[in-house]
């Protein structure tokens, strides 16, 4: 493994693909791979970005046309697409779904890596592994990594908080107003890009997100129109999104959230976890204890 890695670190595709599945299948650690850290020190605003919404509101017609724009203008990106593999698609991969034209087109192939992550079989955690193979992507140079991930649910939503920025993506209004679960998404959203602007509704929704937003006490993310599909303000969203900081509010409910993962992480690993469980079933100890026991010292 240590020779695919080094192999990886020189540009080698089908190492990096290995060594990716290798992080996938937990059966190597980041930590293990010693010298991963020859990325640029070129200075950008950021280096992973997640691209979150509802399924079927075109992230992936959206990520393609962004990710044609920036190869264009010579930039080099990275797609990890997080599949939920949810009984709603059957169970489609990427490729059987939206083809993704940045990956065929020989005029940019080189500066475009895009990757699937299919969380039904993944061993572990899917925000982990998320976050391993964005660490690992950067190191191999590629110093703009997206990820693509469905914003329901609270792995995803954590699988979102990896990144530096996050881009919630909504659709046309459905009439329904914005739901409990829909805020929990829009409180991490570095900014907001409405899409399917062809669609009736589409410009209803994004005034109806602007205003909602106005009403909060915190900064209001900036709110674009878009369409993957048509082209409709993708140059300004590309744009907008290179260059896009990330605000307090943002970034506190980012933290939190990541916060939170590696604390489930660090109890879930403890070798004494399967015996707590054990013990909370049989009843001989209370959750406080098992707590104690699980707060612990311990290497992960
Ligand atoms: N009218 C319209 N349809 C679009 C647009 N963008 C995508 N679609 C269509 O919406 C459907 C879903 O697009 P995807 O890009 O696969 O959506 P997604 O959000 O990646 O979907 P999941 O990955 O399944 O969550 C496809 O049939 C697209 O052709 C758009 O701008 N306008
Ligand atoms: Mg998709």
């Amino acid at each position: 493994m240590n020779d695919e890695i080094s192999r990886a670190l020189n540009g080698e595709r089908r190492a990096l693909a290995r060594v990716l599945s290798a992080i996938e299948n937990r059966t190597v650690s980041i930590e293990e791979m010693s010298g991963s850290d020859s990325s640029s020190t070129e200075d950008i605003m950021w280096s992973t970005m997640a691209i979150t919404g509802a399924p079927g509101v075109g992230k992936s017609v959206l990520v393609d046309a962004l990710m044609t724009l920036w190869a264009k203008q010579g930039h080099r990106i990275a797609l990890l697409a997080v599949d939920p593999s949810s009984p709603r698609t059957g169970g489609a991969l990427l490729g059987d779904r939206v083809r993704m034209t940045s990956v065929d087109n020989p005029a940019i192939k080189d500066q475009v890596y895009v990757r699937s992550i299919a969380t039904r079989t993944a061993s572990g955690s899917v925000p982990l592994i998320v976050e391993d193979m964005a660490s690992f992507l950067h190191s191999c140079g590629w110093n703009r990594v997206l990820i693509e991930t469905v914003g329901s649910g609270q792995s995803e939503l954590r699988c979102a908080a990896v990144a530096d920025r996050i881009v919630v993506v909504e659709g046309p209004a459905r009439g329904d107003g914005i739901q409990a679960e829909k805020a929990g998404l829009l409180e991490l959203a570095d900014a907001v890009l409405v899409n399917k602007a062809d669609l009736d509704g589409a410009k209803k929704h994004a005034s109806e997100l602007q205003e909602s937003f106005a009403l909060g006490q915190n900064e209001a993310p900036p709110v674009l129109l878009t369409s993957g599909l048509q082209g409709i303000g993708i140059e300004q969203a590309a744009e907008m999104l290179f260059e896009l900081k990330a605000s307090d509010r943002a970034t506190k409910a980012r933290m939190r959230e990541r916060l939170l993962a590696r604390h489930e992480r660090r109890l879930v690993n403890h070798p004494s976890y399967n015996e707590c469980l054990k013990r909370l079933t049989e009843g001989t100890i209370d959750i406080e204890n098992a707590l104690s026991i699980l707060q612990g010292e311990h290497d992960e």
